[in-house]
């Protein structure tokens, strides 16, 4: 049983989101998503439309995922690899090289994000209809 994890605070749900966690589930039988608190969204410097709550809903919905847990700071994923016995760690690659520390604990891919789309563009989209 292959494990796969990433991270992320899924906001307004788009294809680029999608696109990530289908292609994350392809290394593996299991995909679990940390899910960024509202909390530690202010410590991203995030404001999302969402809560965790909605945000987690959603995300437990897709057809890829299999677990799904709150991500609350930026030192857990060490523990979450070990607590889960994670094979795989995958991020968009928008990231790349900031989780290199993981490898001595899992394999580390970053894949590449979708063009042109954003929460943010989808943010500036809504504010202007
Ligand atoms: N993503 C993507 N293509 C896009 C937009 C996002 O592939 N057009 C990917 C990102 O690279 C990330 C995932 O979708 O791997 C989730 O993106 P966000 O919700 O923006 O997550 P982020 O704020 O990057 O949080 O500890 C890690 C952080 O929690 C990651």
């Amino acid at each position: 049983m292959k494990k796969v994890i990433t991270y992320g605070t899924f906001d307004v749900l788009h294809i680029g989101h999608i696109n990530l966690l289908r292609r994350a589930k392809e290394f593996g039988d299991k995909l679990y998503v940390g899910i960024s608190s509202d909390q530690f969204n202010t410590i991203k410097h995030k404001q999302s439309i969402l809560d965790f709550e909605n945000r987690k809903a959603v995300v437990e919905s897709i057809r890829y995922v299999d677990y799904v847990f709150k991500e609350e700071n930026w030192e857990q994923k060490q523990n979450d690899i070990e607590k889960y016995g994670i094979d795989v760690f995958i991020m968009g690659n928008d990231w790349y090289g900031q989780f290199d520390y993981l490898k001595s604990q899992c394999e580390v891919i970053y894949l590449s994000r979708t063009p042109d789309i954003s929460t943010t563009f989808l943010k500036g989209r809504a504010k202007k209809i």
